[in-house]
């Protein structure tokens, strides 16, 4: 792989478990794919981010899930020849900066995490691991001397903690990671659930409730049935500004799938109602979705071709994530 020392680096990942859906795909992967020929694109499979809730993944669904993961990646757009893609447990420094860093990370930093607060609401156990999540996500962004990240919405608070978490190492021990900075979506960098456009739309809901999301293989029927029975109102606004929110949900979509400009749609829907909103939605997104399906069928029979990427990426990952290691641990005292 050409590697230009010019180019600033990207590093982002997405948790194999559940339904990878168009809320993911609007707001990491395709924005990943836009930007692949600017940067030195490093994208993982977080699959130790997955057993945070243990309880939900058996081993043979993990296996499954990371190798369907890393055919999305590919499918969607994602060029071997361009951005290293890579099994974060396959890189054993993850869990090892990951510890050290545990170790300069005050709790009450991750007591505030609002995506903690929210998931532990749900479980009878809540694990360590699920506490400590934000710290194995700062190892794995600070490990590649990232500059940027690029993720949804929700991703925020956690990339504001990877910067903390830095600085105080530096501070203790001297400059050694670079501060990462977040990439986001102006629009479309948080999709709500089609059946409750409050809530953000999410994988592991998607994977157990119908109508919440689309996962990026779903076939157009189960796409036109999500989106024709999507939460609206009984108005017919079809303004950004003015609509009611599961009929904005759907706007910002279709304006991230089109890339048309939102005075454009205003007046493209001007004297439409709901149902022509949904039935164009429902074209565009399947549309989308068409050859990212298509791809992905091949990719996942060529078994020989997936894993000599994730094998080549893991190389790759590997000796990145060495050399950084290396100086932090030099810079702890600890040897070598
Ligand atoms: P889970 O429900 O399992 O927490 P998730 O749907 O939040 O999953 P993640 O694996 O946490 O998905 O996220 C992968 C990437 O997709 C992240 O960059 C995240 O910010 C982004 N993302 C997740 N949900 C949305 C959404 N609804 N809209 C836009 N981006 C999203
Ligand atoms: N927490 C992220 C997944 C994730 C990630 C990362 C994203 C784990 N490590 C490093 C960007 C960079 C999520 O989407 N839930």
């Amino acid at each position: 792989m050409e590697t230009n020392l010019k180019k600033k680096r990207v590093f982002s990942g997405i948790q194999p478990t559940g339904q990878i859906h168009i809320g993911n795909y609007v707001g990491a992967l395709s924005l990943w794919v836009e930007n692949q020929d600017q940067y030195d694109n490093i994208f993982c499979i977080v699959d130790l981010h997955s057993l945070t809730i243990p309880e939900k993944v058996k081993p043979d669904y993990l296996r499954r899930k990371v190798k369907e993961a890393a055919a999305l990646y590919l499918a969607c757009g994602i060029d071997p020849d361009k951005s290293t893609i890579f099994i974060q447990s396959q890189v054993t420094q993850h869990a090892e900066l990951a510890w050290l860093l545990n170790c300069v990370t005050p709790m009450g930093w991750l007591e505030r995490m609002t995506q903690f607060k929210s998931k532990a609401e749900s479980l009878e156990t809540v694990g360590t691991g699920l506490f400590d999540y934000p710290v194995l996500m700062a190892a794995d962004i600070l490990l590649y001397k990232t500059d940027y990240v690029p993720v949804g919405e929700d991703q925020k608070q956690h990339i504001e903690i990877t910067r903390d978490i830095a600085q105080r190492f530096n501070h203790m021990y001297g400059e050694v990671f670079k501060i990462p900075e977040e990439l986001m979506r102006k629009s479309g960098a948080r999709i709500m659930g089609f059946d409750d456009p409050e809530s953000k739309m999410s994988k592991s809901i998607g994977e157990v409730k119908k109508r919440h999301s689309i996962g990026l293989l779903d076939p157009p029927d189960t796409v036109k049935d999500t989106i024709m029975k999507a939460t609206t109102d009984s108005n017919r606004e079809l303004r950004f500004e003015y609509a009611s929110p599961g009929v904005k949900n759907m706007l910002v979509l279709y304006e991230a799938l089109t890339g048309k400009s939102r005075e454009e749609i205003e007046k493209h829907f001007e004297n439409s109602n709901y149902g022509t909103l949904k039935k164009e939605l429902i074209d565009v997104v399947v549309e989308t979705l068409k050859p990212i399906q298509a791809r992905f069928e091949e990719i996942i029979r060529e078994e020989t071709y997936l894993n000599n990427i994730l094998k080549e990426g893991r190389e790759r990952a590997t000796e990145i994530a060495g050399d950084t290691l290396d100086i932090v641990k030099r810079s702890m005292g600890l040897s070598l």
